[in-house]
């Protein structure tokens, strides 16, 4: 670094500093305060506390399942469809149902049969065996036990739920987590793995290991050699997560209620979103690359900032603002002085197709001159203590209160207010801060527990509603862009959320340290979301809270071009950083792979339909590509992008090759197609400006270029194979087409057919093949001959091309 460049970096810690000092007060008088309101009103206590049900007195069959019930509670069995099941044990008071999407089921049949000890309520697929002490198992289609859970016990508020975990059992989920994968193996020593549940603000820095984290979403999947199932507890109280010998989910409020079905990784996500919803497709320009800094203030500085990017040939698609360029931080403002013309600066970004992104935060400043906080008040918006006085706490507007969502008049409220930063142009909004957060010296960092929510109407307090504050001003956010801008899909990030938020948004892994293990750990936390139901994130890249080094920040730059929210951001008091903050060769480096995400975009917005159609998130866990085979269940520093290419990031300084565990079938090498045969270890290299990188044998991946779309066909080793491409305007909600591509392949060469369905019109100019591992000179389109050069042929549209292989090939592969 050099000096100047030092001595503004010093300049901006001390900066830094001061002002969060100039916050110390505020945060000590309202830890003060938190703790006191805390004591004064404990949370309630009541006499039904118990360590077992008891015993069965009688079960008695429904419409859908069984009633069961035992000497000191009741259990009810619902099956939703013949492989989700839902029980719920009372007493407890029932949860608002914020994170169920689905209420109405096709009919299902279920029988109750009763036997020595215990019943079992079934569907042809399902089996659910209650004992007569209260404990549940769970059976496939097929008999095999797949879940044993213990009999429940009451605490005097909340409950002790336990399952036992076979020993080879993984156990992936829980929403955002800062950990390996396997959360049942945390690699730190630790036989017993603990997680919170309890939306939490890392304030400014987290690491490895840090827990919770902003994002908890109390569902787990569990993956055995007797197979896989996955469970949801529908309960937003604070939570404690154990995984050792058994699972063991503590609530401290709320009841049990729970989901349960099992089966392939495919059918578990299916199910699960089936249930809570899922992520609508998002406008195409979403998957595009971001650009994001705590520290533009100006509209000059963001004018600057997307004309380097063109300078520097880097496509661009938004531009996220920070608090920064708020009046006072808050809610709902940016500076007039600071963005003089708003309206036509928006469109000149976005004639560039560059999005301008506002940062939203839920705190309303304490103020009588503040229009937001007078209106509120009006109309009884902000969450209240028992007592019946504000709930305030100090956020960077100053004292703030905070909005109850829980409230639909509220949130209503709340979805107006986007309405006029939307006519001056801004595209989307992050929503931070929203755990919510409030500044703390000691303690937690968020509201006082007792204070009250609506809850809908029935009334509730922060145990409750805390881990639903961020999803529900996600639904407030997402609702109003649907209704004010109807013609445009919403974009919404938001930072917390719970089960079903991705029915609203989308979300950024916060801020993570600077560094090559929290790159890596990045890999485990945006799969597990996506199990968990999240298939749209992504971190700061990079890392928030310091400055990578060129190396550090180009491979972590590589590996965010194949996730699917690729956003770099830092804090303000770090290096502004961009593709071109540390010179050649990086630059070129990070270009390449910008391209690459650019061409790469057909594919990724398939899979942002597909996660639209069935909830599969586009990052996937490697082990998706085969769950049968055990080696693949722990491995989380690379991942796959769909089901055709596996990433393999590099984490390492200095490091230019690295080992992996291919899974099974055949890859092809995407940097020079050879083809690698899976179900063994590999050692490819990684020069700086590449990152391993597979293409599964049989696909026919789609990229497009400057208005041409070239189907990159990477042949089965035998046999067939298909491919499909979904395609419209980008945004808005019109006509749609589908083109489903195959491949025959026989011993002088294969075809290549094109079925084209849907109404939108082909909206590329031209078409161009491009053979991988596959060597062809000689093409019929559509029963006309042609020559091919390259291995690419350049085309229009068709029905089938047959390729016929290179002679000297043919002999090869029939010799195989
Ligand atoms: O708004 C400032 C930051 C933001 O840049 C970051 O992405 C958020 O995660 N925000 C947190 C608040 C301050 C953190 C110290």
């Amino acid at each position: 670094m050099n000096f100047w460049k030092q001595i503004s970096q010093r300049w901006k810690y001390f900066t830094g500093t001061l002002f969060y000092l100039g916050f110390a007060p505020h945060a000590y008088l309202y830890s003060l305060k938190r703790d006191r309101i805390e004591q004064q009103f404990p949370p309630p206590q009541s006499d039904e506390a118990f360590d077992n049900p008891g015993k069965l007195i009688r079960a008695e069959k429904s419409s859908r399942g069984a009633y069961f019930y035992f000497e000191r509670a009741e259990l009810e069995v619902y099956f939703l469809t013949a492989d989700l099941v839902r029980l719920a044990w009372r007493p407890g008071i029932p949860p608002v149902p914020y994170a169920i999407a689905r209420h109405q089921w096709p009919e299902v049949e279920t029988n109750l049969d009763e036997a020595e000890d215990s019943y079992s309520v079934s569907s042809d697929t399902f089996k659910v065996i209650v004992g007569i002490n209260g404990s549940v198992k769970f059976c496939d289609a097929t008999g095999q036990i797949v879940r044993e859970e213990m009999p429940p016990q009451r605490k005097a508020e909340g409950w002790i739920h336990q399952a036992l975990l076979r020993q080879e059992e993984n156990i992936y989920g829980l929403g955002e987590r800062a950990f390996p994968l396997n959360l049942r193996n945390p690699k730190d020593g630790r036989l017993e793995a603990q997680y919170r549940m309890w939306n939490y603000d890392a304030a400014g820095m987290y690491g490895v290991g840090s827990d919770p984290m902003y994002l908890c979403i109390p569902v787990y999947w569990g993956m055995h050699q007797q197979g896989s199932y996955l469970v949801f507890y529908e309960n937003s109280y604070e939570a404690t997560f154990t995984l050792g010998d058994m699972a063991t989910a503590d609530f401290e409020g709320g009841s049990l209620r729970y989901y349960v079905t099992c089966g392939t990784p495919t059918q578990l996500l299916e199910r699960y979103t089936e249930l809570t919803g899922r992520a609508p497709l998002p406008p195409r320009w979403a998957l595009g690359y971001h650009q994001s800094h705590w520290g533009y203030r100006t509209e000059e500085a963001v004018r600057a900032e997307a004309r380097s990017f063109e300078e520097h040939n880097l496509p661009l698609s938004a531009i996220h603002l920070d608090i920064d360029v708020q009046v006072g931080f808050r809610a709902f403002t940016i500076d007039p002085d600071r963005f003089p013309k708003l309206p036509s600066f928006t469109k000149e970004l976005l004639k560039q197709g560059v999005r301008f992104i506002a940062i939203m935060n839920p705190g309303i400043k304490y103020s009588r001159h503040s229009n937001l906080f007078l209106e509120g008040q009006l109309l009884e918006a902000f969450c209240r203590l028992p007592n019946g006085k504000l709930a305030t706490g100090p956020v960077w507007p100053g004292w703030c209160v905070f909005p109850d969502f829980t409230n639909p008049v509220v949130r209503q409220w709340w979805s107006r207010q986007y309405e006029y930063l939307l006519d001056v142009g801004v595209s989307g909004f992050w929503h931070d801060m929203n755990e919510p957060a409030a500044f703390i010296l000691w303690g937690d960092r968020s509201l006082p527990k007792p204070t009250q929510h609506y809850m809908e109407g029935r009334g509730g307090d922060h145990r409750e509603a805390h881990n639903l504050y961020g999803f529900l001003q996600a639904k407030a956010g997402y609702e109003s862009l649907s209704h004010h801008r109807p013609h445009q899909r919403p974009f919404i990030v938001s930072r917390a959320g719970w089960a079903g938020l991705q029915r609203y948004g989308w979300t950024w892994t916060g801020d993570i340290e600077c560094s090559w293990e929290a790159m890596r750990i990045t890999v485990s936390t945006v799969v597990g979301l996506g199990l968990s139901g999240i298939p749209y994130s992504g971190p700061d890249t990079g890392g928030f809270q310091g400055n990578p080094s060129a190396e550090l920040y180009t491979r972590w730059f590589q590996m965010s071009s194949f996730l699917t929210f690729f956003r770099t951001h830092s804090s303000n008091n770090v290096s502004h950083r961009a593709p071109w903050s540390y010179g050649e060769p990086y630059l070129s480096i990070m270009r390449q792979f910008l391209q690459l995400r650019y061409r790469l975009m057909p594919y990724f917005y398939t899979l942002a339909w597909e996660a639209s159609r069935k909830g599969y998130p586009p990052v996937r866990p490697v082990f998706w590509s085969d769950s049968e085979d055990s080696r693949l269940w722990d491995v989380d520093d690379a991942f796959l992008l769909g089901n055709s290419l596996l990433v393999c990031p590099i984490f390492e300084a200095e490091v230019r090759s690295r080992n992996f565990l291919l899974p099974k079938g055949h890859w092809y090498n995407f940097w020079d197609d050879a083809l690698l045969e899976g179900s063994q270890q590999v050692n490819l290299e990684a020069p700086l400006e590449q990152i391993p990188l597979l293409v599964k044998a049989g696909t026919i991946l789609p990229m497009e270029e400057a208005k041409q779309l070239i189907l990159h066909l990477y042949p089965p080793v035998q046999g067939n194979s298909v491919g499909w491409m979904y395609g419209d305007a980008g945004d808005g909600y019109g006509e749609s087409r589908f083109d489903v591509f195959r491949i025959v392949l026989f011993e002088e060469g294969l075809d290549l057919t094109w079925e084209q369905e849907g109404d939108f019109a082909f909206p590329y100019q031209s078409v161009k093949v491009h053979l991988h591992g596959f060597e062809s000179q000689q093409a019929w389109i559509d029963g006309e001959e042609v020559a091919v050069s390259g291995n690419r042929l350049e085309c229009g549209t068709f029905e089938k091309i047959y390729f016929r292989r290179r002679s000297e090939n043919a002999v090869a592969w029939v010799e195989e």
